[in-house]
């Protein structure tokens, strides 16, 4: 059936049975492929029977659906002619694990952060309207992304405006773990009910009909709405804010999805269909464990268990360490947006369960609710992923640093993340922090710095950020480790030659650069200096260095704009140093696409190699004896 589908006409012309069949034969293809490349697989398996009935009923690209998150697309490109692509997926040049308006019209915007949804489709349908069109427009958003402010402020502006447009809440009880929350209890309330398949026979007899009868169809839904009213719906918490609430329907069961998503069509104003789905639906072991198959590294199909050994990684570190700063000050309490597994938190949770938040996919205000925490004397530690803390800017600047509060901001997947792609990359962070007035911003160069970092941002009483990246430390190892003191840099090595300036995971590379460079230029000597404080940066330690070797080159994990080549140049400036030759290995002005760390690094010449080779010419030859 699979290898038939090479667009949406042709999922249209299968019947009901041959759709089932599809089903099925695309959760095995999708099973493969992500057991080899990786990627969000729980809930890709949980929207199979969905995205066929959207693909049915709906005729895209006229038709729009903006898809939340994004990572639950593949169902999707598969049908809409990236089957084979497909297999390229999350893979340099391949295809990407999110929508990209570039990879097919079909995919209307790009997404890739959470609760975007409902807002962008709004826009759509707006614009819609100014021109008198009347194309559908539909946002497919999860229960998890629901609890984000975006998506709530969405719901708000859609259901007083009355603008036509369906909201799909794809409602598996799960955020990456359990869901949280006001929203979550509501929406358990409206599951508990029947669906509405079974709910009534009425209500059945008159769906059924649709397609082929003869009674006006308005006449039909009014009656069905009635009927759903009464006989269903517990509480009126959508259709009191502007909605018309059709639901809970089965989400595997392509026929009901089929016959909603025909009235919705058919309605006027904002319609909201609750679907019931389970996350990892027919593999077996993700239906047990949907966290840890929300997004995996290859696995073995049989087993379940991964390909590659799982290392220690800095989240590791960071929460083991804080699980041992809490026991000695009981002020330290730890907020999480929805991400307790990936950023190191499990431990944290099971042990000291008053002290730890889970607030939803909501960094906005996890930031605000630390600022109060703060403010009433707890030490907060946030740990977001990079890329996410682009959602607290306002909080940060506005709640924490502008009151100077003691919150530790614990910047996770700083840096280049690889196969997840251009939103996920952390490398904006330093960026927009370092324009913060107050904060102090830290990289540590492996996990015992991070482990002293962490200390010491506890302590500090000060608002405080420490980034550092995805997975485990390099495998050169950095016995030196001085003392941490505020602003001060660490000088890992001497030399007179040249000044290496790098900061976090960089460090080692400078390292290991360092050495091959005087390996091959016997005589020459490079000097080593450890960042460590981006903000406020020890402008006197590179000062003594570069005037030394008049020759610096800064290296980094993230863009060139306003982060260490930036701070480098401001203390050129400022203590007037001349006559320096410098360089910068930094990611550029752009965004920066998906493929592994390594051949990115490679791509944007921030490798070993590459600094290595160009250093060669940077260094004059009489320098080089
Ligand atoms: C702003 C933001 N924060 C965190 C994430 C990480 N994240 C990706 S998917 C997800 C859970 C989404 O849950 P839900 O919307 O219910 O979708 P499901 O995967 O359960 O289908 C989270 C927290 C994100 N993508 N964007």
């Amino acid at each position: 059936m699979l290898e038939k589908i090479n667009s949406p006409e042709d999922v249209k012309k299968l019947n009901i049975e041959e759709k089932k069949e599809l089903a099925e034969e695309i959760r095995k293809y999708i099973l493969e492929i992500v057991s080899e490349n990786g990627g969000h697989l729980a809930s890709n398996l949980g929207v199979v029977e969905l995205t066929i009935a959207l693909h049915s009923v709906f005729d895209l690209p006229t038709d729009k659906i903006v898809w939340d998150v994004g990572h639950q697309t593949y169902i999707h490109k598969i049908i809409t002619g990236r089957r084979e692509e497909l297999k390229t997926l999350r893979k340099l040049n391949g295809i990407a694990g999110f929508p990209k308006t570039k990879e097919s019209e079909t995919d209307c915007f790009n997404t890739g952060h959470s609760s975007t949804s409902i807002s962008a489709a709004l826009g759509m349908a707006r614009a819609r309207d100014l021109k008198g069109e009347s194309n559908s427009v539909l946002a497919v958003i999860g229960d998890g992304a629901l609890t984000g402010g975006m998506a709530l402020e969405a719901l708000n502006d859609v259901g007083w405006s009355q603008t036509k447009m369906t909201v799909i809440l794809n409602d598996n009880e799960m955020s990456i773990s359990k869901n949280i929350g006001g929203v979550n209890m509501l929406l358990s309330k409206l599951r508990t009910k029947k669906t509405y398949n079974n709910s009534s026979d009425a209500v059945k007899r008159v769906i059924v009909k649709i397609p082929g009868i003869g009674m006006p169809i308005v006449k039909i839904i009014q009656r069905i709405k009635r009927s759903i009213k009464q006989l269903i719906i517990p509480t009126m918490f959508f259709e009191d804010i502007g909605f018309k609430y059709l639901g809970p329907v089965d989400g595997h069961d392509i026929e009901a999805l089929e016959r909603m998503l025909k009235i919705s069509k058919e309605l006027k104003g904002p319609v909201l269909i609750h679907v019931l789905t389970k996350k990892g639906k027919g593999y077996e072991i993700a239906e047990k464990n949907p966290d840890k198959f929300h997004a995996t590294g290859p696995f073995n199909l049989e087993t379940g268990e991964g390909k590659k050994k799982k290392k220690k990684d800095y989240s590791k570190v960071m929460g083991e360490k804080l699980v041992e700063l809490a026991h000695k000050n009981e002020k330290i309490v730890a907020i999480t947006a929805s991400m307790k597994d990936g950023t190191g938190l499990t431990q944290f949770a099971k042990e000291f369960p008053k002290r730890f938040f889970d607030i939803g996919i909501a960094e906005q205000h996890a930031i605000g609710v630390a600022a109060g925490m703060a403010k009433g004397g707890s030490i907060p530690v946030v740990p977001i992923y990079a890329s996410f803390y682009q959602r607290a800017y306002d909080q940060v600047i506005h709640d924490v640093a502008m009151q100077n509060l003691p919150v530790v901001m614990c910047v996770d997947r700083a840096g280049v993340v690889g196969a997840d792609g251009e939103t996920h990359q952390g490398t904006l962070d330093m960026a927009f922090f370092r324009l913060v007035p107050n904060l102090t911003i830290m990289a540590p160069k492996n996990f015992k710095e991070l482990e002293d970092m962490l200390e010491f941002a506890v302590n500090l009483n000060k608002p405080v950020v420490i980034r550092y990246p995805r997975g485990g430390e390099d495998e050169y190892k950095i016995e030196k480790q001085e003392k941490l003191e505020l602003g001060k840099a660490e000088i890992l090595k001497e030399g007179k030659d040249l000044t290496i300036i790098a900061i976090g995971k960089t460090v080692a590379r400078a390292m290991k650069v360092a050495k091959k460079l005087e390996q091959e230029k016997e005589g020459t000597t490079v000097e080593v200096i450890n960042c460590r404080f981006l903000k406020p940066i020890d402008s006197q330690t590179i000062k003594q260095s570069i005037e030394k070797t008049k020759h610096v080159i800064t290296i980094e994990d993230g863009t060139i704009i306003n982060g260490l080549a930036t701070a480098v140049q401001e203390v050129i400036t400022e203590e007037q140093i001349e006559g320096v030759k410098v360089k910068n290995y930094a990611y550029p002005d752009n965004y920066i696409e998906h493929g592994s760390v390594e051949e990115l690094e490679k791509i944007y010449h921030v490798d070993e190699e590459t600094i290595e080779n160009d250093l060669k010419d940077f260094l004059s030859e009489e320098m080089l004896v």
